[in-house]
């Protein structure tokens, strides 16, 4: 999230696309309906009729996977009627810069296509450059290569009409949408967007949220009180783990993860701190350096020095895709030898997950630790399967649950609460941080006793020392996330003494005399305690900054971007909500903690407000992404309609994957999502009778319309197929869904919820034995969200 939850109550308009927190955030609701209360609108826009939509002042149903169309046709709306919040747009955002007369886009594709590969060479998608290096621009906006004019062109082609042909939106429920988020566009007037998987599991997710993105900008609603871009977070700590990397791609705090060409740290550090030369740029990325190296120094501590590029060697260095889809290609083809399953339930999870469970049978051992016996511990006794047939030797183990153990959370808003243990966990179970720590212990032990072991040095110079007690010391390990100073010090003018605590990312060092096991988090512990364990309820400015509650990064900043809320004067564009405003008698800011403690615009030696671009400006046209600078609409993989907007069919940026079907042998649009009586991948949730008794079985939503059709009343056994298979479940007919008309032709929308699984106290059909495992041209997420289905009376014996 740009903001955070308490500050939804400050919207204005909230636009819930892609999203269903009714259900899914029940807790953010809160602040929803506080704004409600104050007048605000809230918008729904689901294919699905759901309890956010209930609540909702206008709710407009659009067919998965056509939200481009559907955020396309406001911004053509927004910029025909000069509905922007021109101020904003020009000072903030880069409508005004330039862009190479070799841009191109014609008919779905953008200029520097490889059909061969899928893939976009991008030396087109660039800025015009004067002869500082730096990007030219027209404030008048008048320009035919502005980012402004072309964006207007793209987006000209995005009529009402056209966009609801495509969405299956009826017309005036679109038009109330559009006017209604439109309004926000002036100076004083906000809208937030609270979106979530309804908008990222597609082949063109992140362009999605994109677009979402640039609405925003272009409203003046990035930065300010209830406005911004929010993504509602899943597991309670999925932005922590993110921050901390848990994708493949990335070193804690977003650093890259160094690519098999960046041989040195010099060439990594060439190679990934971008550069600008423009003087009103922070361009905050050009510390990367410093960032790295105190990363380095956490990993290998004093064996980490600069003579020895702080054992950057040790690092792994990747030349591919590791994404959930890709090894679970490889698993299948018989890539591993052994799987170790840390709270993921990936055959009930996993798009396509009958392929990923007979790539288990490959395995010759596989580590499962969760807190339930969960489908993927028992794959070698699912339905169809003969266990004699499985060699694989499983450990499943017992593992402690959230209030089991000490720690931090990091919510969606970016606040890092530490929890304590309430209670020990039961029988054998045990923390994942013990079992992490058992591992590394024994591992370094093996390999120090081996004289003949290969490359040891990642692993036994390794820093690993959080104390003797049974459970490594998880105090101990955020004080390493924050950082140290490894030497006496004085840096801008401050002395700091070895071992002490480092106060803030802007004193870390690429000398190696700081370390930091995430630069994002140094401030969250420092001289001064644990700052994730404040508890203060203080509230002065009335904004809900709470900033003695817990911690939140990047230092503490409740809101980002928000120089971008003022004027160039540094005074709020809205007054009477302001989220910081610069005092010109003690020439500071008040409020929230500045994004940069630079002075207004206005004023000699500032710097622009998106300080995490090296441009400094809010990007409308990004040329750095994989499939385009402009989001552009395609179908899904699976689609019952031609593309109407241009001839490319689908994301010219992902390969068209196998096992998909666009023949008419499956008729209707399928799509996945969660209910609130249950959890994910139903190992929680499943085994608990009272949320049993709640939601026994597995179902499907279906409209009157198609059950007539099918000859199906509520509660009856159906069969869904698609091309990678097939499951029952009961028919659940229902007026929430309704068919659409797309391109003249009424379309069938089939929901499912995909919680259910073989194993446990509630089995059901597994709806992810049905998607598809494609992703997106920038993340790699499934497209769980749209695909083809037919539905059939019966289940799967009749
Ligand atoms: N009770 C409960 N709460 C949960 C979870 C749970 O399993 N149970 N899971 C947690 C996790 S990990 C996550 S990631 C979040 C997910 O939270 P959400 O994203 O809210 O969850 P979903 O229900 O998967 O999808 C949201 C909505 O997107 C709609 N949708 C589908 N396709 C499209 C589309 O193309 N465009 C638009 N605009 N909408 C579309 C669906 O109909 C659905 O109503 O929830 C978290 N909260
Ligand atoms: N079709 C379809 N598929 C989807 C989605 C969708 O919308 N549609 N959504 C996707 C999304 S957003 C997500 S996040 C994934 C989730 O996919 P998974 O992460 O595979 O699913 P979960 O059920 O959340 O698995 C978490 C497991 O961790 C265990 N657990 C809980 N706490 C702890 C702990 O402290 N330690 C350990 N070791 N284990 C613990 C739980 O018992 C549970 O079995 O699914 C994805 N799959
Ligand atoms: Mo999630």
């Amino acid at each position: 999230m740009t903001n955070h939850w308490i500050d939804i109550q400050h919207a204005d308009v909230i636009m819930c696309i892609g999203s269903n927190p009714a259900e899914n955030h029940p807790i953010s609701f809160k602040y929803v309906e506080k704004a409600m209360d104050n007048g605000a609108k809230l918008i729904s826009v689901d294919p699905r009729y759901t309890r956010t939509s209930s609540k909702a002042d206008t709710y407009a149903q659009l067919r998965p996977g056509t939200d481009i169309a559907f955020i396309g046709g406001m911004m053509n709306y927004i910029l025909e009627n000069d509905l922007i919040h021109k101020e904003y747009v020009v000072n903030y955002t880069n409508a005004a810069f330039l862009v190479s007369d070799d841009y191109k886009f014609d008919d779905g594709l953008f200029s520097g296509y490889d059909s061969e590969n899928f893939k976009y060479s991008k030396e087109s998608w660039a800025y015009q450059l004067d002869a500082n290096g730096n990007p030219k621009r027209d404030d008048s906006l008048q320009n035919p290569r502005s980012v402004y004019q072309l964006l207007k062109q793209h987006y000209a082609r995005y009529t009402p009409e056209k966009v609801c042909e495509i969405t299956g939106t009826a017309i005036q429920d679109y038009m109330e949408v559009i006017r209604t988020f439109a309004a926000t566009g002036k100076a004083g007037k906000s809208a937030t967007i609270m979106y979530a998987m309804g908008t990222t599991q597609h082949t063109y997710g992140t362009q999605n949220v994109r677009s979402y993105a640039m609405m925003q900008l272009l409203l003046g609603n990035i930065g300010i009180a209830g406005g911004g871009i929010n993504a509602l977070r899943g597991e309670a700590n999925v932005q922590g783990s993110t921050d901390y990397a848990i994708l493949y791609h990335i070193l804690p705090g977003y650093l890259k993860v160094p690519t098999y060409d960046n041989k040195t740290l010099k060439a990594y550090n060439d190679k990934w701190t971008p550069k600008s030369n423009d003087p009103q740029s922070a361009n905050w990325w050009s510390n990367t350096p410093k960032y790295m190296a105190s990363l380095l120094k956490a990993y290998w501590g004093d064996a980490a020095t600069e003579q020895n590029d702080f054992c950057y060697d040790y690092l792994p260095k990747r030349s591919g895709n590791y994404s959930f889809i890709k090894l679970m290609e490889r698993l299948q083809n018989g890539g591993f030898e052994g799987l170790v399953c840390m709270g993921t339930n990936p055959i009930v999870g996993g798009p396509d997950a009958s392929a990923i469970a007979d790539g288990l049978d490959g395995l010759k051992w596989m580590v499962a630790a969760d807190l339930w016996e969960t489908e993927t511990s028992v794959f070698w006794k699912r339905p169809g399967v003969d266990p004699k047939t499985i060699d694989t030797e499983v450990f499943l183990l017992p593992a402690a649950s959230s209030v089991e153990k000490d720690g931090s959370i990091s919510n969606s808003g970016r606040w890092a609460q530490w929890r304590y243990k309430a209670v020990n966990p039961p029988g054998h179970a045990e923390s994942d941080a013990f079992m992490v720590d058992q591992w590394v212990k024994n591992l370094k032990k093996m390999y120090a006793e081996d004289k003949k072991a290969v490359f040891p040095g990642p692993i036994t110079d390794l820093d690993w020392n959080y104390g003797d007690g049974h459970e490594p010391s998880i105090d101990m390990v955020a004080r390493e996330c924050n950082g140290q100073f490894t030497r006496d010090v004085t840096i801008k003018g401050k002395t700091f003494k070895k071992g002490q605590q480092v106060p803030s990312f802007a004193f870390l060092q690429a000398d190696g005399s700081t370390t930091s096991g995430n630069w994002l988090y140094c401030n969250s512990y420092t001289e001064q305690g644990n700052m994730m364990q404040r508890r203060g309820q203080e509230d002065p400015t009335g904004m809900g900054f709470y900033h003695n509650w817990a911690w939140c990064w990047p230092v503490n900043r409740r809101v980002l971007y928000n120089r971008a809320s003022v004027d160039l004067n540094g005074k709020p564009w809205n007054p009477n909500k302001p989220i910081i405003s610069w005092n010109k008698v003690t020439r500071k800011w008040e409020g929230d903690v500045p994004d940069g403690g630079w002075a207004p615009m206005k004023e000699d030696g500032t710097k622009s407000p998106f300080i995490m671009l090296p441009e400094g400006y809010g990007r409308l046209f990004a040329g750095g992404m994989a499939d385009g600078p402009f989001p552009e609409h395609y179908e899904p993989m699976e689609s019952p309609v031609r593309n109407l907007m241009t001839k490319q069919q689908s994301n010219p940026a992902v390969a068209i994957p196998g096992k998909i079907d666009n023949s008419g042998k499956y008729p209707y649009v399928g799509t996945t999502y969660r209910v609130s009586e249950h959890w994910q991948a139903g190992a929680m949730t499943r085994n608990l009778p009272w949320l049993v008794e709640l939601v026994p079985d597995m179902f499907v939503e279906i409209s009157q319309g198609l059950a007539d059709w099918k000859g199906l009343k509520n509660g009856d056994m159906v069969t869904v197929t698609t091309e990678r298979g097939k499951i029952e479940a009961r028919a659940l007919v229902t007026s929430r869904i309704k068919p659409l008309r797309v391109s003249g032709k009424m379309v069938e929308q089939v929901g499912m919820p995909w919680h259910f699984g073989f194993n446990g106290l509630a089995t059901g059909g597994t709806a992810n034995v049905l998607t598809t495992a494609v992703g997106d041209a920038n993340t790699t997420i499934p497209e769980y969200k749209a695909f083809l289905c037919n539905i059939e009376k019966g289940g799967l014996k009749s």
